[in-house]
């Protein structure tokens, strides 16, 4: 157990001294590095299709600032892809989807499902393995099926998922079906990113948030629980991240429910509450505001120290409470990077 990298043995219930740290999104739009490949490489869908140009992305903030693990560089968005659904990103403007809308359509979803689809990605996953330092911990990751789903019925981000929301309450039959379609693409996409060589598994749930407690059990925790039980048939050693953003009050009693090893917190999650709340068994990984590292300096560092000692003699992982934001100065995460490992002032 004392060989393991850092952020797997905090996976499997050891308290550091100094944790493990990575930042959601550290893979993107705030470093220069990022910005020279993705005007290279096409759209940012081939960009996600190019294993040699993914592989690089994956490393860069590696080798930037020593972060403790790599997350694949790719999209929750390839799922859909993968399912047929027609996808793209407008440079600004985000993600578009052609809406799926009549029963037909999502019973011809898990029809037209092409694993191989994703291949690109399991070779991404090939190549940066053997690149890796020894220490630094690979993270795979696919978004919940709730979130995806939220994306497929809007056709786009929205501010809060109300088309998908409405459809659910409207329709709850033909939503369950889409969620139940998720839920067997997800699973297998997790298994062969295991198979290609990840190490660990997040489940991104942005958009668990918006929901009113019996639609959170249906369209959040359930979902998430079949994909883990799933995975976990199948993989059993892979410990596996559950970020379900907006869960609030749910997250007391969900580790044990999902069968999830970490919870990741967002930033509107007391430490002090989810520490004394949460089983001690359970790693929580957090939760920094992005905020907080775009704005650095004095307010920077106190945020930092009081999550620290809020975890201090737990398992945790140090992270956001939400993606890195593009306008973050690369200054702040050296200044963030410093202060954890006890090497800043
Ligand atoms: O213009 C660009 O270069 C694209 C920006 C970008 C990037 C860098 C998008 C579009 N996706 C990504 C990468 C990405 N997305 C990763 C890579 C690994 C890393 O973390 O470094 C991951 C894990 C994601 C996951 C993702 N995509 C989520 C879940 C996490 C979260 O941030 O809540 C969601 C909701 C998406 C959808 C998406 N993709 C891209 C954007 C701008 C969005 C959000 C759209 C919206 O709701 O408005």
């Amino acid at each position: 157990m004392g060989d393991l990298k850092p952020l797997l043995a905090v996976l499997s219930g050891e308290a550091r001294a100094v944790p493990p740290l990575w930042l959601m999104r550290q893979a993107g739009r705030y470093l220069p590095e990022y910005q020279e490949l993705r005007a290279k490489a096409g759209s940012f869908l081939d960009t996600c299709y190019n294993p040699r140009i993914a592989a690089r992305i994956t490393l860069q903030p590696i080798e930037r600032f020593g972060f403790d693990a790599a997350i694949l560089f790719s999209d929750i968005l390839v799922v859909p892809d993968a399912l047929g659904q027609k996808v793209w990103f407008e440079s600004g403007s985000g993600p578009r989807l052609v809406p799926v809308e009549s029963d037909a359509e999502i019973a011809a979803l898990a029809e037209s499902f092409d694993i191989e689809k994703l291949s690109p990605v399991f070779e991404t996953i090939d190549r940066v393995k053997g690149e890796l330092p020894k220490s630094v911990a690979f993270i795979g990751f696919c978004g919940a099926p709730w979130t995806v789903a939220s994306y497929m019925i809007a056709g786009r981000g929205t501010p809060d998922q109300a088309p998908a929301r409405l459809f659910a309450y409207r329709r709850p039959e033909a939503f369950a079906r889409l969620i139940d379609t998720l839920v067997e693409a997800s699973a297998a996409y997790l298994i062969r990113q295991i198979d290609a060589g990840v190490e660990a598994l997040q489940l991104f749930d942005s958009w668990a948030g918006v929901l009113p407690p019996s639609e959170f059990e249906r369209w959040v925790a359930e979902p998430l629980k079949k994909i883990i039980g799933k995975v976990k048939a199948a993989r059993p050693r892979v410990p596996i991240i559950a970020f379900v953003r907006g869960g609030a009050t749910h997250l007391a009693g969900l580790s044990e429910r999902l069968g999830a090893q970490a919870l990741g917190l967002d930033t509107a999650i007391d430490p002090a509450w989810a520490a004394e709340t949460i089983p001690a068994g359970t790693a929580l990984q957090g939760n920094l505001d992005p905020l907080a590292l775009l704005a650095g300096g004095a307010a920077l560092d106190r945020e930092i120290d009081a999550i620290l000692r809020c975890f201090s003699g737990r398992p945790h992982i140090f992270n956001l409470g939400h993606g890195v934001l593009p306008e973050t100065p690369l200054e702040h995460v050296s200044q963030l990077a410093a202060r954890i490992r006890g090497t800043g002032n």
